[in-house]
């Protein structure tokens, strides 16, 4: 008979955490979220081996007997794949393929993989097609110089070098390539996004399968917006207009999911949704309330964002999938979250009425962002004009007796900012609607 499909990849899993407070702990949710990783890329997980370990054997990674007992599992359960939730060094990884027979990925190849199969826009595809070339990039040096060693390096270096500089030349061409396309679709969004200046912009951020799709589809009453009970369901982010009522409007955009040992390359690449946390007036950051290791995937979030350089947006705390709580742990969590932070609130995607307090939230922050401030400073002071302009969405500007006076847009961190520099900020009465 032919076969059609290509056949199902088995995947053993494999855990080696360091020995710590609460490595067990961590193991299974992180295995767990590992095999639903396998399970996004097509394959089916048919075993997984584990191991505690001091620290990784430099050769293998795992110690000798744990290599032992992954290859006589791979055979028991007819395995064709190995993947690791740790980063494996291209020589840990090239060992582990000798002694087993079988391939061997980590999770960040699988990220990618993953990345790769599901991008949808030319951009999306450009840019993980750039992350993948920039890993594999310092890969292939190491690769060659695994090689070289392997064969004593006679008679190999002249070829093996100019082999790896013709890869690489290649390569980074078409890295430079990619980059010049991609600035090229950044430029044109940049004058696109020019017309959206004055409204009020919030972006939902957070881990993978948090449920902020879900929030957009619902709030932004927009049944095309793409959700599913997969990890990276959203790779391209997507903007909607969302009417909260008492004239009152926000610019909501869904972004890329986040998760532990994102690869950094890819991150960076994700430019356009890099842009539009850095242009959110504010971040929701959603949260999986009834995810059991929700806290863990908050520090990710906040990390990566850390990293993003967004540390300083102001962040609404949206707990998600409060549906799927128990009624008791539901209230023990708003007691114990109310108290810690008081900028959350506590929503659903699938109950009547469930995201509410999210518009609330932001019609209060929506009016908030849109009040005009008036600036003063002395005329000569260029760097607060700078800083102004970065910070606020200037208005108009004119001088009055040797002092600048700016009435712009701007939020409460970057009016405490310009008083602190020494300019005074008082807020004027919008006209329109007052609250
Ligand atoms: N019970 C319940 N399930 C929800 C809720 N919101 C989302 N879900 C489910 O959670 C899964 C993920 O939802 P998405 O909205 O796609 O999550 P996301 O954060 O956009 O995920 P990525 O785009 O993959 O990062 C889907 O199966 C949703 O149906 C909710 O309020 N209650
Ligand atoms: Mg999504």
């Amino acid at each position: 008979m032919i076969e059609l499909k290509a056949p199902v990849e088995r995947a053993i899993l494999v855990g080696a955490p360091r020995k710590g407070s609460n490595a067990k702990h961590q193991m299974s949710e992180h295995l767990e979220e590992l095999e639903r990783l396998v399970d996004t890329a097509g394959g089916l997980v048919v075993g997984e081996v584990t191991q505690q370990i001091d620290k990784p054997n430099p050769a293998t990674y795992l110690g000798k007997g744990k290599v032992e007992e992954l290859r006589m599992v791979i055979d028991d359960k007819n395995a064709s794949l190995i993947v690791f939730d740790d980063e494996l060094s291209p020589s840990q990884g090239k060992n582990i393929e000798d002694a087993t027979g079988q391939r061997v990925m980590d999770r960040a190849e699988l990220i990618l993989d993953i990345f790769a199969t599901r991008a949808r826009s030319s951009e999306a595809k450009m840019q993980v097609e750039l992350a993948q070339l920039q890993y594999m990039l310092p890969r292939l040096t190491r690769m060659w110089a695994h090689l070289e060693k392997f064969r004593g390096g006679i008679g190999v270096r002249g070829p093996g070098e100019t082999q790896l500089e013709t890869d690489r030349r290649l390569i980074n061409q078409r890295i430079k390539l990619l980059k010049n396309r991609l600035d090229d679709v950044q430029t044109s969004r940049v004058v696109q996004r020019s017309g959206r200046r004055e409204a009020f912009r919030a972006s939902l951020v957070g881990y993978t399968n948090a449920g902020k799709s879900s929030i957009l589809r619902s709030i932004g009453n927009a049944p095309e917006v793409f959700v599913e009970d997969r990890l990276f369901a959203t790779l391209d982010p997507l903007t909607r207009e969302i009417d909260l009522g008492e004239n009152s409007k926000v610019l909501l955009t869904d972004t890329v999911g986040f998760i532990r040992k994102l690869p950094h390359n890819l991150v960076a690449s994700f430019r356009a949704t890099l842009e539009e946390v850095n242009e959110a007036d504010l971040l929701l950051h959603v949260i999986d309330a009834s995810h059991p290791v929700w806290e863990e995937q908050r520090d990710v979030v906040e990390q990566v964002l850390t990293e993003l350089g967004a540390e300083e947006k102001p962040v609404l705390y949206v707990f998600s999938k409060i549906d799927a709580l128990p009624p008791l742990e539901l209230t023990a969590l708003k007691e114990r979250i109310g108290n810690l932070v008081p900028n959350s609130v506590f929503v659903s995607s699938v109950t009547e009425g469930g995201l509410d307090p999210l518009r609330r939230a932001l019609l209060v922050a929506a009016r908030k962002g849109t009040e005009v401030s008036e600036i003063r400073f002395p005329a000569g002071d260029g760097r607060m004009l700078a800083e102004i302009y970065r910070g606020a969405t200037v208005i108009s500007q004119r001088t009055e007796d040797g002092q600048l006076v700016l009435s712009a847009r701007l939020d409460k961190n970057i009016a405490g900012r310009l008083v602190r520099a020494g300019a005074t900020v008082s807020q004027r009465a919008t006209g329109s609607s007052k609250a």
